[in-house]
């Protein structure tokens, strides 16, 4: 039995696809740890089919007799999910409807984002973190960071850890070796098909990817968009988005975000690096540290891959400027 004190995850969107399968997965520990209470804080939106819905998953979560699991709490106010909240993990958001621009779905997002923001820096616990992953995830981590006047902003990350997995996979395919041969790719700048994987670096074996692959075309021109359009492509083959997947990379982001030395691709507040714009979250290589973590900042981007990290920052800096009414 353990003694350990429970930690406590607010989950947004919980009654959602993601969610499904997020959940039974942190209440088993393979996020946080297997001797490591939790106690899971969810958040669904005001309408009865929503609540519903998430009462049926809790009898679920229940129905498991999960052993690290100490609490549930079941809610549609963000003051209520994030309180004391160690981990905020933000997955609800609105989709994007019939004919709805891109813009207005920035803007319709973005206000969700001020409102948890906000909740997340009145109440949650004085360490609390936040992993962003309703789209476009990026600028809702921005403008959820940019309501913070308590939590520091290296504390709000957003998930690129989906688009590195994929990035993995597709690189251990093309080379027929095993996945745990594949290193060093890392994730840059936007969740979105502007991403740069960087192959540029990346190993497999040991040795440079592209001298393995050992075809250059196949990975500028194949690679990248079958990495970048991965999520379209899941769509247009099940019918509905990446669901089991994208809570698996969840899970990576937090526990490697919690495991010190684990280097992982995250989307953070840029500061500049890689030439990323300030103050727009783009995906990088981050270490994890006791303290927290740091970016790394060592590779050195040739004149490709700068180009591909320049049409990524250029679409950021566009989101951006679409909600800039909501960043003050
Ligand atoms: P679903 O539509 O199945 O579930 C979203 C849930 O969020 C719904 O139950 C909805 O009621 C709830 N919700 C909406 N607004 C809310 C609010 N203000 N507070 C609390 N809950 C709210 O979507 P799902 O497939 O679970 O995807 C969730 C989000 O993840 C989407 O925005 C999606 O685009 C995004 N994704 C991000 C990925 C990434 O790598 N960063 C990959 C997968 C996914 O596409």
């Amino acid at each position: 039995m353990t003694t350990k004190k429970p930690i406590r995850v607010a989950v947004t969107g919980a009654a959602g696809n993601i969610g499904y399968a997020l959940l039974f997965r942190i209440a088993s520990g393979e996020m946080l740890g297997k001797d490591q209470p939790v106690i899971l804080q969810l958040l669904e939106i005001p309408t009865e089919g929503a609540q519903k819905a998430l009462k049926g998953v809790a009898m679920e979560l229940e129905d498991c007799a999960f052993p690290l699991l100490a609490d549930m709490v079941l809610t549609d106010d963000p003051k209520v999910a994030f309180k004391d909240a160690n981990w905020n993990l933000l997955v609800g958001s609105k989709p994007r409807g019939p004919g709805m621009e891109r813009a207005d779905l920035l803007k319709d997002n973005g206000k969700i984002f001020i409102a948890q923001g906000q909740a997340i820096d009145a109440v949650a616990a004085d360490d609390a973190r936040v992993a962003v992953v309703g789209n476009p995830c990026n600028t809702n981590v921005m403008i959820a960071a940019a309501q913070a006047k308590r939590l520091p902003a290296d504390r709000f990350t957003a998930m690129v850890r989906l688009d590195e997995n994929r990035g993995r996979a597709q690189l251990a395919k093309k080379a027929g070796v095993s996945i745990n041969e594949v290193s060093e790719l890392f994730i840059y700048g936007n969740h979105s098909p502007t991403m740069f994987a960087d192959f540029t670096h990346a190993k497999i074996g040991g040795k440079p990817a592209a001298e393995v692959i050992g075809d250059e075309a196949w990975l500028k021109n194949d690679y990248l968009p079958t990495v970048g359009k991965r999520g379209a492509a899941i769509i247009e083959a099940r019918g509905l988005s990446s669901a089991a997947s994208a809570a698996n990379a969840l899970i990576d982001h937090v526990r490697d975000l919690t495991t010190v030395g684990a280097i992982h691709s995250v989307a953070v507040a840029s500061e500049g690096r890689y030439g990323f714009a300030e103050g727009i979250w783009a995906g990088m290589p981050v270490k994890t540290t006791a303290a927290g973590y740091e970016v790394i900042t060592s590779y050195e981007m040739d004149d490709f891959a700068k180009s591909k990290i320049a049409i990524t920052n250029d679409e950021l800096i566009g989101e951006r400027d679409t909600v800039k009414d909501l960043l003050g």
